[in-house]
């Protein structure tokens, strides 16, 4: 029998895990109604033994009942704002006036990344949690305690040496943009409320008088500088911040202490590289003096300090005009309207389309041609209108503004466009008789991650399909030279070329010829486990969705999508045919045991400077590893690279041993 002591840390655990998983990984590990059973049994346990109730037990952070308004709280120190630089000449500038106040020839500076999210303070009294005030501003803000309460990574009691009696601790409230894009694809199948940014929906999250809603929020939190203290701190700003860090605060990992002006230049670029690779929006780095003493003498101009500055990044989030609508039918025949925009420039890159989702996003907006709109390009995420914005010129005549009607049939195949079962996509149900949907599935089988067929490019394929030379995968394998020359821009060479590239590309691997099928959700590392679990394609065919559920990487919904597949004639009639024209693969080959990395399961997670992801996990399997695209508790290594986000936490709260990029090389015994 289980005593109520380690049935509580082993509750613990588990939710903690649990959260992380449906937050970070939006992969629930356990059904809602399991977590809260679970919660609830942990608070009565709490109840009922408050000797072994602990201040960072998770029945902490689940919300309490919805206020009636937001109380106001006077910050005791004012919160700073920062002055901005929009180019190096400010930078200079900036360090100018500084060195010369001081009569210094190099300063040394705190660089830190400026997130774009929402500024609190958190007051902890003998290290625990008191209060937490939004900025408002700068003098009051409103009393969010009850909030921020429920993120994850506030410590609620600080821990460790020398904790001030009393501390205020300044710092950021974000949503990372991964969660943020989850948030918004949920809210959009559900219809609930879709935010235009993650500092928006941060700030939505944050004012909610129900807790409990910000508690199911992927809020986060990072501390950049301090208020009021009545203890001993540090002398330099950094050396704060690091003792944040060990009282359990979480601070930005790309701090960096530099010396002089062009240092920060470097630190900006360096950045400025990273920037869309980030887990997270930044809009600029802060630059401050990092000796307190300095920072003293050199004091404020209003409510600005002389000893920091904000170098801004170019806006993320620009105005341009929606020129038209076009309805793109993808490889699984969702229809997805595209915005063509006039061409603007968006955080370094000229953006003239942007997606607009669905029909009900259209609809949500307001939208119609011919409009203001602001566009938003952050990360690797494709660009996306955001919002309609008023005319500039309120006096302007009236803009022709035109309604987007969304198409009855599919704008490629004619077939009737559905509302699909699972939300608000509409589909071209013709499948692969649709020529959009073959052109998408072609391009896919193509591709240098499945097939590898080199030269056959769009415009091959284009003309293949409409020309209907190919009306089938298999229908590739039975072109001949003749046929290929025949097309627009291709001569004698490129056509033997093309030939040549789809005989080469009979040979394969088992692994490849599943993930160039295209089966949703199948990406390359769920190919790889379903080939080394099943070996070959008959048992694969023959697979029950539970024992597709066995395979490593496959959930419920995966295993749907994998039967749905196999258990079509049309698909089963396809794989005979691709057999037929001599698509070939050598036995897989199974873990042989004697490799040093054998028996050990890793994941590689943000960028890495000397290889891409892909050549490390070759590198990985060629010493016997198996690798997998999410972190589990089969897991047994994490590479983390800069901008590594959800995986390197999850890893972290599994304990899991989490390595860098120098790390993975020695391992690799210098194979570069
Ligand atoms: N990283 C960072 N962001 N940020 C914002 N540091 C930082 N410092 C700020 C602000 C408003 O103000 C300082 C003057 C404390």
């Amino acid at each position: 029998m289980t005593s109520p002591e380690k049935e509580m840390s082993l509750l613990k655990e588990a939710l903690l895990r649990w959260s992380q998983a449906y937050f970070e990984q939006d992969d629930p590990e356990v059904p809602d109604v399991e977590y809260d059973a679970a919660m609830r049994r942990l608070q009565a346990l709490e109840a009922a033994h408050p000797e072994w109730a602990t201040a960072d037990s998770p029945t902490q952070r689940v919300g309490s009942a919805p206020l009636a308004a937001f109380q106001t709280v006077a910050h005791r120190l004012p919160m700073l704002s920062l002055d901005n630089a929009f180019s190096d000449t400010e930078l200079v500038d900036f360090d100018r006036r500084v060195t010369e106040k001081l009569q210094v020839d190099v300063v040394e500076y705190c660089c830190e990344p400026k997130l774009d999210g929402v500024a609190v303070s958190l007051a902890y009294q003998a290290g625990q949690l008191v209060q937490a005030a939004t900025r408002g501003d700068g003098s009051s803000g409103e009393d969010v305690t009850e909030n921020v309460r429920t993120i994850a990574n506030v410590a609620l009691q600080l821990a460790g040496d020398n904790i001030p009696a009393y501390l205020e601790v300044r710092g950021e409230i974000v949503i990372p943009r991964m969660a943020f894009e989850r948030l918004n694809a949920r809210a959009r199948e559900s219809g609930d409320k879709v935010f235009a940014n993650p500092r928006n929906a941060a700030a939505g999250s944050l004012r909610q008088l129900d807790s409990r809603v910000a508690a199911r929020r992927p809020l986060s939190f990072t501390a950049y500088s301090v208020g009021v203290v009545e203890g001993q701190l540090p002398n330099s700003h950094s050396e704060v911040l690091r003792s944040l860090k060990r009282w359990g605060l979480p601070i930005s990992e790309y701090m960096e202490t530099v010396s002089g002006v062009a240092a920060c230049g470097d630190y900006f670029s360096r950045l400025g590289a990273q920037r869309d690779a980030l887990p997270f929006d930044i809009d600029g780095i802060v630059f401050k003096v990092n000796d307190l003493g300095l920072q003293e003498r050199l004091g404020f101009v209003s409510r600005a300090p002389r000893w920091a500055i904000a170098r801004k990044f170019p806006a993320q989030e620009v105005g341009t005009r929606l020129l038209g609508v076009d309805f793109q039918v993808g490889r699984t025949g969702a229809i997805t309207p595209v915005a063509r925009l006039e061409p603007v420039l968006v955080a370094g890159v000229t953006v003239s389309n942007a997606t607009l989702h669905n029909a009900d996003e259209i609809h949500r907006l307001g939208l119609k041609i011919g409009d203001r709109v602001i566009v938003r390009r952050a990360g690797d995420v494709i660009p996306q209108v955001v919002s309609v914005v008023p005319e500039l010129d309120a006096d302007a005549p009236p803009h022709n503004r035109e309604s987007i009607v969304f198409p009855a049939s599919c704008p490629a195949c004619g077939s009737r466009v559905e509302r699909a079962a699972d939300g608000a996509v509409m589909r071209c149900g013709a499948g692969l008789e649709c020529n959009a949907q073959l052109k998408a599935a072609i391009r896919h089988f193509a591709s240098r991650k499945a097939l590898d067929i080199e030269g056959l490019g769009d415009k091959l394929i284009e003309q293949l399909v409409d020309e209907g030379l190919v009306q089938s995968l298999n229908d590739l394998f039975h072109l001949d030279i003749g046929q290929l020359q025949g097309l627009d821009r291709m001569g004698v060479k490129s056509s033997e070329n093309v030939f040549e590239a789809l005989l080469r590309a009979r040979s394969t691997s088992f692994a490849r010829f599943i993930y160039s099928l295209g089966i949703r959700e199948v990406g390359e590392a769920t190919a790889r486990a379903l080939a080394l679990h099943f070996l070959d394609l008959d048992s694969l065919l023959k697979a029950t969705t539970e024992e597709l559920e066995g395979v490593d990487d496959v959930g419920p919904v995966v295993a749907d999508h994998i039967k749905a597949y196999t258990s079509n004639p049309l698909n089963q009639e396809l794989l005979s045919s691709l057999i037929e024209s001599g698509i070939t693969w050598p036995a897989v080959q199974v873990d042989t045991g004697d490799g040093p990395l054998t028996g050990m399961l890793w994941v590689v997670t943000g960028k890495l400077l000397t290889m891409s992801r892909d050549e490390a996990e070759a590198k990985l399997r060629a010493l016997g590893a198996k690798t997998a695209a999410s972190v589990s508790s089969k897991t047994t290594t994490v590479v983390a690279g800069p901008g590594a986000g959800s995986k390197k936490k999850k890893a972290e709260a599994l304990n899991i041993p989490v390595v860098d990029e120098e790390e993975l090389i020695r391992t690799l015994g210098g194979r570069l």
